[in-house]
């Protein structure tokens, strides 16, 4: 126990124990450094911890959406589906923390305000919400992309006489929606995955879409013994493999044309066999260029939309759900079970809150601009301050006082996705600017955990006490950063890759879309030349 008030001394601080966390802490421990981890939940997680909706799973594959560290622990677990649903991919998480012996330095309810530089000794102190301090030379923040959850501020919603609940604060004891009128405000990925199975529940379904997104079927299904005995027989192989492509997942050859290359027919063909196959990745690698070129992407999102207009009976209604404000794929592309088809049902309305706007939430209800809703619970599906939201929840202050939150004032400005300028010794694993969300994230934890593991032994063999990115090699980044954004598509979707889910938010696109194989060799290269691009000082 600690006291109020005392400080407790340690060599790296880790904030948060989602995979992230979980994974830094094993790897700092096993370069022999004293590590706490400091999680604001009551479990271990993140992500797969919070968001507890109805239908919510990974649309990444389960053999690919694990950790690659350990061929024992690859071996030993199974996967039931295709697809991990989150109870699975918490039990995992539950897993590895056992078998890894996590726990005993796993601090958990204990939400971290503030992180403070002391320039004097090359130390960070980090606090909580509960009053205690812990310092170290290292902080490292596994904080999440998308673990800010964010509700609009609808007025009245403090009145609503139902219950609400968001995606990402889902309650641990989930929800019976049995007999009642539900609204699901927000089509995203979340969305999408909670309304088929709200629909299966509630009495009547209010779907409250502001935005038409595309979706793509997952085509899930249970795991057969031959598929993961297959699999986990070339395990190594197929890690390998993965590392050499662009969002760390194997088992998707680079499609070697371009869309407009195929006849209208041959690109039925193969947009049919995608849908069929299931799953985002396989879709959006019909064609290499359909992130880069807007008329090859056309043809995908009219395939998609034809889709939508066949599975949906209702035709004003399949109009309402065909997405039109943009390219495929530059929002995250949902992956479903039974989405579209889910508005045939007699118990699920759709309400389109771009012509009929939402004005408050009302005791009964929620009011649009011509009508009021009455529902006894609405869930929000309206997603995250994505990115650098968890991280400016922290007041975060480097050498000189410098606060993250001034330095970020016009977005966020890092040196490949690992460090800012000015916060010394503070470490952030997929953070903006690195391939993070483009890609599989648990291989993208890895990549930069191993990084920073190996940084991190690097300085204390060469005695040295800090290390910061260089203010130039950070603008060089960010520019580079924003160079390979604008050849593509990205920017043209009014995303949360840009913030603009957040009003106020600056516009700028934060992941790093060059590919994960790519941002590996430039990261070793860094390391290798004795991590150039920061400056290291002092003992
Ligand atoms: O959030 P989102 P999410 N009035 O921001 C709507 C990951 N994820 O939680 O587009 C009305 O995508 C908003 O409408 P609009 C994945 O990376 C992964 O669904 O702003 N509507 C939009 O429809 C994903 O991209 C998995 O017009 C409002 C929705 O709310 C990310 O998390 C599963 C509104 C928000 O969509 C975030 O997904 C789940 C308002 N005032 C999540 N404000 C898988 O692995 C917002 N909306 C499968």
């Amino acid at each position: 126990m600690i006291k109020q008030g005392a400080k407790t001394e340690l060599d790296a601080i880790i904030v948060g124990a989602g995979f992230a966390g979980l994974y830094t802490l094993h790897k700092l421990r096993g370069i022999g450094l004293r590590v706490k981890v400091l999680e604001a939940g009551k479990g271990v997680g993140g992500t797969w911890f919070w968001n507890r909706y109805p239908g919510a799973r990974c649309d990444v594959e389960s053999l690919e959406y694990s950790y690659s560290f350990s061929e024992e622990l690859q071996q030993e677990w199974n996967w039931p589906e295709r697809f991990s649903a989150q109870p699975d991919i918490l039990r995992y998480a539950n897993h590895v923390a056992d078998r890894l012996d996590l726990r005993r330095d796993i601090l958990s309810e204990r939400r971290v305000v503030s992180a403070t530089f002391d320039e004097l000794n090359d130390r960070w102190t980090v606090c909580t919400a509960g009053g205690e301090a812990f310092e170290a030379r290292f902080c490292i923040m596994a904080t999440g992309n998308l673990s800010l959850p964010r509700v609009p501020d609808f007025p009245g919603l403090k009145n609503f006489k139902g219950d609400w609940y968001h995606s990402g604060l889902w309650p641990e004891e989930g929800v019976d929606f049995t007999g009642r009128r539900v609204g699901v405000i927000g089509t995203g990925s979340s969305g999408v995955q909670m309304i088929p199975e709200i629909a299966k529940q509630a009495e009547h379904l209010f779907v409250f879409q502001r935005t038409a997104n595309f979706s793509v079927p997952g085509m899930n299904r249970p795991m057969t013994y031959e598929a993961e005995q297959g699999h986990k027989a070339r395990y190594a192989y197929w890690r390998e493999a993965a590392k050499r492509t662009p969002f760390g997942i194997a088992g998707h050859p680079p499609p070697p044309k371009t869309a407009l290359e195929d006849t209208p027919e041959a690109r039925a063909e193969v947009y049919e066999r995608k849908w069929g196959t299931g799953g985002n990745i396989s879709f959006l690698y019909a064609y290499k260029d359909l992130l880069t070129d807007k008329a090859a992407n056309d043809t995908a999102c009219d395939f998609v939309r034809a889709k939508i207009r066949s599975i949906v009976r209702d035709p004003e209604i399949a109009r309402l759900l065909m997405p039109n404000d943009h390219p495929i794929g530059t929002k995250r592309l949902c992956l479903d079970n039974g989405y579209f088809e889910t508005y045939n049902r007699d118990n699920v309305t759709l309400v389109d809150v771009r012509s009929d706007p939402i004005i408050e939430i009302s005791e009964q209800g929620l009011r649009t601009k011509t009508r009021e809703y009455r529902l006894d619970a609405i869930a929000f599906a309206t997603g995250f301050d994505a990115m650098t939201g968890a991280l400016l929840d922290i007041d975060i202050r480097g050498a000189g006082g410098l606060r993250l939150a001034d330095k970020w004032a016009h977005g966020p400005r890092t040196y490949l996705g690992l460090m800012t300028a000015g916060l010394p010794n503070l470490f952030m694993i997929t953070g903006p600017g690195s391939p993070s969300v483009k890609t599989n994230m648990i291989a993208s934890i890895e990549q930069h955990v191993d990084w920073i593991a190996d940084c991190i032994a690097y300085l204390r063999r060469e005695g040295i006490g800090r290390i910061d990115a260089d203010a130039a090699a950070e603008d060089a980044w960010v520019e580079h950063v924003n160079q390979v954004a604008d050849a593509t598509l990205y920017p043209l979707a009014n995303s949360w890759y840009v913030g603009a889910n957040i009003p106020g938010k600056p516009r700028v696109f934060m992941p790093y879309v060059a590919g994960l194989d790519k941002y590996r060799v430039i990261c070793d290269a860094v390391a290798a030349e004795s991590y150039r691009g920061f400056k290291l000082m002092g003992a």
